[in-house]
């Protein structure tokens, strides 16, 4: 059986244009700074992100955490939303690795940390308390509901971070979406920030890789630990390869994964089984609720929707996420829509 598989958009094979570039990648040692595909992958980065230089990482986790590491020693505080993919699901690996603590304030519904709540978490000079170094933001907040953060609290909260002489790190993982969705380049979201992670293998359909760009710096510490953890990669750049190609050719059709999502979130909504979250500024991800008086647990949705040939996952209790992507066409949203009718009756 073929599945239509929502469960994210990391499952996403490369295309064949990312197969062809990746069977005639030219390739060097990296570690000696000398795989040119890897290193024009990383100036294109920079150059779109409006940074001084890129970094190419294994994935978004270890763009994350050498960010982190860069730019807090041990003992220092990061603050982050509750709802944050570097709280929740990065295995706790700034604390495991780099001694920092972690304070996390919440996310509000619509994705956003609330200015007031990020100065407030700000630690004042005092020998009991850790230094606070870094903000952490996402855009697009994945588990508030795939949003786009909006441009204007992008540069306000930027503002606001840096007038406290702090740093501010951006998880972009789905950059590019919150871009095609705003209509912007790029760099009108990823420019004010000190340091930004964004990946190649979600929606942009690479197979391996993301990219953390920054000042030349602060890259330079990022690429010391990047080789303390290992991911010193050499001839990665057939990986890159694809990179390139997703920079190239797969960031405009984000639009249609937007618009087959909002299709999905409509069809879904007209079923009595479900409550869809619709959240304004959503990307590519869609959130249902089962409604209680469906009495199948989230488990067992599904695991019936997967004998229907759909894989959705479950983002909580009662709660499944389904994620539109390149490989998700107009005839897979009907059949989905159709399939969750036939389950949940
Ligand atoms: N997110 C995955 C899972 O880990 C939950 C998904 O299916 O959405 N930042 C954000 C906002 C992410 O959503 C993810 C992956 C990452 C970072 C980590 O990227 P990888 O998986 O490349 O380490």
């Amino acid at each position: 059986m073929t599945f239509i598989d929502l469960r994210s958009d990391t499952v996403t094979k490369p295309t064949p244009a990312m197969w062809k570039a990746m069977a005639s990648a030219e390739v060097g040692d990296d570690v000696y700074g000398e795989d040119p595909t890897i290193n024009r992958l990383q100036d294109m980065a920079a150059e779109q992100l409006g940074h001084e230089a890129g970094l190419f990482v294994a994935s978004g986790t270890m763009g994350n955490l050498i960010a982190v590491l860069a730019h807090c020693g041990r003992g220092d505080e990061v603050i982050m939303g509750n709802q944050a993919h570097t709280f929740v699901y990065e295995a706790g690996g700034v604390a495991a690795l780099g001694g920092v603590h972690t304070h996390t304030i919440p996310n509000q519904a619509d994705g956003t940390l609330q200015l007031e709540d990020i100065q407030a978490a700000i630690r004042s000079e005092n020998v009991h308390f850790p230094m606070t170094k870094l903000v952490v933001l996402e855009n697009t907040q994945n588990r508030c509901g795939g949003i786009a953060l909006p441009l204007a609290y992008s540069r306000e909260a930027a503002d606001m971070v840096h007038g406290n002489g702090l740093a501010l790190h951006l998880d972009g993982a789905r950059i590019f979406n919150a871009a095609v969705y705003w209509g912007v380049p790029v760099k009108a979201l990823t420019g004010m920030v000190d340091s930004v992670t964004f990946c190649l293998s979600k929606a942009l359909c690479a197979p391996v890789g993301s990219v953390l760009c920054g000042s030349k710096d602060f890259i330079a510490r990022a690429l010391r630990i990047r080789k303390q953890l290992g991911g010193g990669m050499r001839q990665a750049g057939v990986l890159a390869a694809a990179g390139i190609v997703a920079l190239e050719e797969m960031v405009d059709r984000l639009a249609e994964d937007h618009r087959r999502a909002a299709v999905l979130a409509d069809g879904l909504s007209k079923l009595s089984g479900l409550v869809v979250q619709k959240k304004e500024h959503s990307t590519n991800m869609v959130f249902a609720r089962l409604a209680d008086e469906v009495a199948l647990s989230d488990a067992e949705v599904v695991a019936a929707l997967k004998t229907e040939g759909v894989l959705a996952s479950a983002a909580g209790p009662r709660l499944l996420r389904l994620v539109t992507h390149y490989w998700i066409d107009d005839a897979a949203v009907s059949k989905t829509i159709a399939a969750f009718e036939k389950v949940l009756g």
